[in-house]
């Protein structure tokens, strides 16, 4: 899963039911997302100016959506970075293997929901920059 210019990531659209009552937002491990779920978590409640993440997974995937208020979310493949803005529940941000995450500019009252291929692991995550460069050119085309 690949549409942006930062290796395994895409903004993913959810499917939104809006009607009278209020908004109904589904994923559906398999279709909506590319893999089946296996945890769940959220991160609320972060100060103000607080910054999340600064590292990578080796195999993880995951979904990023903002269920409440906005963050900003910057990925990096080791080649190319960007960032997005989270703000809507009904899209999300898709990150694969060995892509650096860092989240931040949290709005009062965010809730960043996140659903992940895998349990959780500490010996999956990647926390040192430069050690996570070298592994991530490794699966880089070389130009
Ligand atoms: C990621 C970004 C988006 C658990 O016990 N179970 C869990 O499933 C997770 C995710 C965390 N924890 C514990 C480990 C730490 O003691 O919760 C504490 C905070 O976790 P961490 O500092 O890793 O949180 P973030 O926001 O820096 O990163 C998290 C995820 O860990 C990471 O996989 O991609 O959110």
């Amino acid at each position: 899963m690949n549409d942006s210019m930062v290796r395994n990531t895409a903004m993913v659209d959810l499917p939104l039911h809006k009607d009278s009552r209020g908004s109904l937002v589904a994923i559906e491990g398999g279709s909506d997302i590319p893999f089946d779920v296996q945890r769940i978590y959220y991160i609320a409640d972060v100060p103000d100016g607080e910054r999340r993440g600064y590292h990578a997974h080796a195999i993880l995937q995951q979904l990023l959506v903002c269920v409440h208020g906005s963050v900003k979310v910057l990925v990096d493949d080791g080649a190319n970075r960007s960032v997005v803005t989270l703000d809507q529940a009904s899209r999300g941000i898709y990150i694969g293997p060995m892509v650096w995450r860092e989240m931040f500019d949290f709005s009062e009252g965010s809730v960043l929901l996140v659903l992940a291929s895998e349990h959780y692991d500490p010996a999956d995550y990647e926390k040192d920059y430069e050690r996570f460069k070298e592994k991530a050119l490794r699966f880089l085309p070389s130009e």
